[in-house]
Order: C-alpha cells, then structure tokens, then sequence
C-alpha cells in the first residue's frame, strides 16, 4: 500500500496560493498579526488571483484524493492550507467521511471578518463533518465566526446550516513523549549530556527552540534576557541562554527582515554583556537533529516559549518530556494554546511585557527545588497521558462516530 501520495503544483501556484495566500495572508491573520503592513495595497491588489490560486490548489488535493478513495475510507484533512478541501471532497462524493483540523488559532471572529473570502472559506471548513482546533478557544472562535458572518445557527455541538450538523470541537493534540524518553536512554544521547555539562558548568542553561516566525516573538524574547541581564549584573557570567532559530519561508522578505533584526539584537547584547571568555546568548540559525535536541532539553534549566500567538506549541511539550532528571522551569507565553494544558506547571507571561518576561527569567532561576518538583510533575503527568497518539485516535474515532449518526439520522 502506497502511504504517501505527492500532489505536484507548478511554480506560479506555489507562489501564489503557498507564499501568497497561506503564508502572506492566512498565517498572519489567523496569528493576529493582519495583513503585511508594507504591501497592503499591493495584498489587496493580488488578493483575488491568490485566492483563486488557493481554491485551485485545493481542487488539485481533492482531484489526487478522489482518485484514490475507497468506500469507508476516512479522510482528514489539516490546516489553513487546506480550508477548501473538504467543501472540493463532498463536491466529488457526498458520502466521504471528511474531518479538517487546524494547527494553528482560530482568531476572533473581528478578526476573520475582515477576510475578503471569510464566508467561503467557512462555507467550505463547514462541508466537513468534523471540525477540530487546539482549544476551545478556537472552537468558539469559529462558531462565532460562523453565525456571526454567516448567519447560522450554533449549538454546543457544532454548527448547523440547513439540517446538516457540522461538529465542531477541541482536539489538543501532544507528542510521542515516549520517543523523546527512550531516546534520553540511548548511550550517544547520554554522552552528548555529558559533554553539554562540561561546557556550560558553572552556568544555568537557558533554552529557546522556535522556527525563526514572527509569531514565536524570538526579538521580545531576546529583549527580556537583555533586560534581565541589565537587572541582575551577579546573573553575568553565570547564565546562558541558547536559543536555536530554524529558518523558515526564507524567500518571503518579512521572513529576512526578522532575520536581521534578531542578529542585529543578538550581537548588541553579546556586545554589551559579553567577555573574553564567553558571551550569554548563543544564538544558532538551524536545525538540530532529534538526539542534539534531547540532549539540549535534558541539560536545559529554564525552557522560554514566547509566542506571540501559537497554535499550541509542541516545543514546551518536548522540553517536559526530557526533564524527568532535572526538572526544570518552563517559561510559556499565555497566547499559546498550551497554556491552557500546561499552565499549571509552567510560569505564564505574556511576552510583549518584557519585564514581566525578566522577572519570571529571575523567578525560574532561583525557584525552590520543591517548587520545580511539584510543577514538573503537573506538566510530566499530562504531556506524558495526552499524547500524540491519542489526539489521533480521538479524532478519527468521533469522526467515524459523526458520520454513524447522519447516516442513523438519514435512516429515521
Ligand atoms: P510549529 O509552528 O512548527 O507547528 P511547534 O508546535 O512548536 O510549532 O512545533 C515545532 C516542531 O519543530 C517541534 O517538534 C520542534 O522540536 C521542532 N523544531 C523547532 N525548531 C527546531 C530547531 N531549531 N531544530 C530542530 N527542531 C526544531 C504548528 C503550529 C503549532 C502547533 C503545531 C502542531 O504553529 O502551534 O503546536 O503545528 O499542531
């Protein structure tokens, strides 16, 4: 059985619909961040073609899914760039069992309102018979959204638009924390721990590992450990903060733009708080492979996730998993949806106040052993039950179970 199945698109649709209408236009809006600010005009201009491009690209998916559907095959689709599939798949075959989930937030219905195309994009996500986001948060966001806009009806099951019943629903989803365990077990991880101690003894390690994107705020984030450092002079040659930047959409310019600006920060606070024998922010343009990243969440003490907006954040996550040893603090931003599982454990701040953000760098730093205990413990019993596995299971199970019940529903 064939278990992936590429669908190709041609350059100009890949500029149009994947740069353009995802990644310029959805991706911010949905992060709250609205359009791009310097070419708004020019955005508006384009809007429609981009668009058009989008619906193209979606048809594409359903053409190449269609193709190879079965009967009681179950089709799930996932996020913003997906938002027209499921109306393309019922469209081809009305009896297709569709879901559509989305990894990133669902903003407020003021803010997708303002999406020329807002109504169709619901119309289509609204073809599903499930609907699934991070938190509840969303959901609602996304029932407001639909009655507000289009008018329907919401129940606290989902939407309903002429007798069809769209569920809509929360579906957190998690990670596979077993992996990340075992691989902690494994000699060359044990070793690469070994040699990070060795390397920042003396120091507590401080962990930032985010795609370089304007929603995950790595300049406030930056900013906040500079501000920290200006507080705390006897803090100096006892930290360091390493925060690893996957580039990302490298071709967009808002992309190189923030690229820049975080070098620019990154050398002024290495400048100023660096010596001749070390600097207190190391900051890395790339990716790490799996066993470097547990390694570096085992010996990391303080974990800082400042998103600006995030649909859940899997990082904050994956840090938790690996600190069963050292049991460490996680700083997590309030706009990520994983605030709402781990906030318990976690300090929360929002990260456009940079001192809030300094003053909890100084709380995770000096917080009580029994303290981390009890918060690790929070956060490990939830990031080790709701897995990823689980999150999948769940929903294609209630996605199964949707369908059962329109066709009971057609039956009576
Ligand atoms: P992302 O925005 O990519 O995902 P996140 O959930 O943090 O954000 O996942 C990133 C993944 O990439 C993690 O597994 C992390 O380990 C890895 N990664 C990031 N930087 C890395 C680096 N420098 N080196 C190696 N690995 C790196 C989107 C949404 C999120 C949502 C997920 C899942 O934006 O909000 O949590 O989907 O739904």
């Amino acid at each position: 059985m064939q278990r992936c199945i590429p669908v190709f698109l041609d350059e100009e649709i890949v500029h149009q619909y994947y740069n353009g209408y995802c990644n310029n236009i959805l991706w911010p809006l949905f992060h709250y961040l609205g359009l791009p600010q310097e070419d708004r005009l020019a955005t508006t201009r384009s809007f429609q073609s981009q668009f058009d491009a989008y619906k193209r690209a979606n048809q594409m998916f359903a053409d190449v899914v269609s193709q190879h559907y079965e009967e009681g095959d179950v089709i799930w689709c996932h996020d913003y760039h997906l938002m027209f599939l499921p109306k393309c798949l019922k469209e081809h075959d009305r009896n297709m069992k569709v879901g559509w989930f989305l990894h990133t937030p669902f903003p407020s219905s003021e803010i997708h309102r303002t999406l020329p195309s807002r109504s169709e994009l619901l119309r289509s996500v609204l073809a599903a018979d499930l609907v699934g986001f991070h938190t509840y948060d969303y959901a609602r966001h996304f029932v407001s959204a639909c009655t507000r806009i289009l008018g329907l009806e919401g129940t606290p099951e989902g939407v309903e638009d002429q007798g069809k019943m769209t569920r809509v629903a929360a579906f957190p989803i998690g990670i596979d924390s077993d992996r990340f365990r075992r691989a902690l077990e494994l000699p060359t991880v044990k070793e690469r721990i070994c040699e990070l101690k060795k390397r920042f003894a003396g120091r507590k390690v401080m962990l930032g590992v985010d795609r370089l994107d304007m929603i995950k705020g790595i300049p406030q984030k930056i900013l906040a450990f500079e501000k920290f450092l200006e507080e705390n002079p006897s803090w100096h040659d006892k930290v360091v903060l390493l925060q690893i930047a996957v580039p990302t959409r490298t071709d967009v310019p808002e992309y190189q733009k923030l690229t820049s600006q975080v070098h620019e920060i990154v050398g002024r606070i290495n400048g100023r708080f660096g010596t001749l024998t070390g600097v207190p922010l190391l900051h890395l343009d790339r990716s790490l492979d799996f066993h470097a990243l547990c390694a570096l969440y085992a010996v990391t003490d303080v974990a800082l996730v400042t998103s600006l907006r995030d649909g859940m954040n899997l990082v904050s996550y994956e840090f938790v998993a690996c600190q069963n040893a050292k049991k460490g603090v996680l700083i997590l931003s309030e706009f990520a949806g994983a605030a709402q599982s781990l906030g318990a454990g976690a300090l929360l701040v929002n990260p456009w106040n940079i001192t809030e953000v300094a003053n909890s760098i100084f709380t995770a730093l000096t917080m009580h052993p029994d303290e981390r205990e009890k918060r690790h413990r929070h956060n490990f019993a939830h990031v080790t039950t709701h897995t990823a596995q689980e999150w999948a299971q769940t929903f294609v199970s209630e996605l199964n179970d949707t369908v059962v019940e329109a066709q009971i529903r057609t039956r009576q």
